[in-house]
């Protein structure tokens, strides 16, 4: 008997808001100081509680996640190349080209799905500046090595944290590596100010060149000293995202048990890898990655993603296509990206987020199970593969 299908569309995520009342006290607040941007006292409170859960020394607010990578490659100079993901969301490699740089794509690591480091040092030129990583779906990128290859060469180190927020490696907060780190706070993020995102970093001088370049370039009154922008974050969006983040625990809290169900019912499925963190690394919770071997399972990554469609559940081909094959970057300088290549056509993000609840997971997990039964060719004794990875 196939499972009965959703009444209603289950989508990848539907973001978590704060109890009404507790934004209508900041509304009052508000509406009787008429402060409602430009580094308001939401502004300064919620970069302070940010700074003391993210680890850094220092966090500046921005109007996304977008416009973080930007201004931060333009605080620390960089220019030139950069070395990228392919597989990421196409804000990575478009940040380098709005901060007035050039990317370079880089191969994955086939179980982390974060640039290869072992593939980087192959791309550097006399024009390298800089290497964006990404922490895709949370897993962090191979912190140590990619730190390794840049002291070498002389170049700056950016990560692109929109998956990682509150990651620690062996109890580091993941923020504390690299010149800056971006964590992005849109609507479909579990800590979120429905659009915004911060830098964290720990050297002062960047935050100045931040401050400017968020605002305009102005420094006081009657000086602007550089031509910035507005990248500003206004005080309803802080106002939600103080309230979020008292609730970002138990939103991860409420995605535990889900995680572990969804797991416990995929592992016995032949053909599906569900993404998992390395040993020593905690779980940002902020997607449920699966890869789908066709071979074994008996239904590609996207014949299976349009039969989740039959039963009213919309997973999502994140990241699919891979930013090398977007026009635009047609002619981008890029590696032979093998492995990029396959996750894009394999890896599959299913409906994760809290108030989905168990009963959902569980008829998702047996959709799966179910579709594998239907379609599998002969019936395969294909073991798990755990794909774990060591930090030290
Ligand atoms: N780097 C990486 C690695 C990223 O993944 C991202 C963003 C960035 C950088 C850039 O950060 P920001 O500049 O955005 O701060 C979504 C998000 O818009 C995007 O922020 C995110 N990554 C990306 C992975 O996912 P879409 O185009 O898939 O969003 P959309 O509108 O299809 O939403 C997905 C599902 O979420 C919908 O099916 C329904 C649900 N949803 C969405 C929104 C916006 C809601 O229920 N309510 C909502 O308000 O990009």
């Amino acid at each position: 008997m196939p499972p009965a299908p959703f009444r209603f569309p289950i989508r990848v995520t539907r973001p978590a808001l704060p109890a009404m009342k507790r934004v209508h006290d900041h509304l009052n607040d508000i509406w009787a100081t008429h402060v409602l941007s430009n580094q308001g006292p939401k502004h300064i409170r919620l970069e302070r509680d940010l700074t003391a859960v993210l680890g850094t020394k220092h966090v500046r607010l921005l109007g996304n996640g977008t416009l973080g990578l930007i201004l931060g490659m333009k605080a620390l100079g960089v220019q030139g190349e950069v070395i990228t993901t392919p597989f990421t969301f196409p804000a990575t490699p478009h940040s380098i080209v709005w901060a007035g740089a050039v990317p370079v794509f880089c191969d994955i690591d086939r179980h982390s799905l974060c640039i290869d480091p072992g593939r980087i040092e192959a791309l550097i030129t006399p024009r390298t500046s800089a290497i964006l990583a990404v922490h895709v779906y949370g897993v962090p990128a191979n912190v140590v090595a990619i730190q390794a290859i840049a002291d070498k060469y002389g170049l700056k180190v950016i990560y692109d944290a929109a998956h990682a927020f509150m990651t620690t490696i062996n109890n580091v907060p993941i923020a504390c590596y690299g010149d800056f780190t971006m964590f992005s706070f849109h609507a479909t993020k579990l800590f979120h100010t429905i659009e915004g995102g911060c830098l964290a970093f720990n050297d002062r001088d960047i935050g100045k060149q931040i401050d400017l370049l968020r605002n305009f370039g102005i420094q006081d009154e009657t000086t602007v000293l550089i031509p910035g922008m507005n990248a500003k974050l206004n005080e309803i969006q802080c106002a939600i995202g103080i309230e979020m983040l008292k609730e970002a625990e138990a939103e991860r809290e409420r995605r535990k048990p889900l995680r572990t169900l969804y797991m416990e019912l995929l592992s016995d499925v032949p053909g599906i890898h569900c993404i998992r963190m390395p040993q020593g690394v905690s779980d940002s919770l902020q997607y449920m990655a699966l890869r789908v071997d066709q071979e074994n399972f008996g239904l590609s990554r996207d014949q299976l993603c349009k039969e989740l469609e039959s039963f009213n559940v919309f997973a999502r081909k994140y990241f699919y296509p891979l930013c090398t094959d977007y026009p635009c970057y047609a002619n981008a300088l890029s590696d032979d990206v093998q492995n990029a290549r396959e996750a894009a056509t394999q890896i599959l993000c299913l409906p994760f987020y809290g108030e989905l609840g168990l009963d959902a997971v569980e008829r998702i997990g047996k959709m799966i199970g179910y579709l594998g039964v239907k379609h599998r060719p002969t019936i395969s004794c294909e073991p798990m593969v755990a794909d774990i990875q060591q930090y030290s």
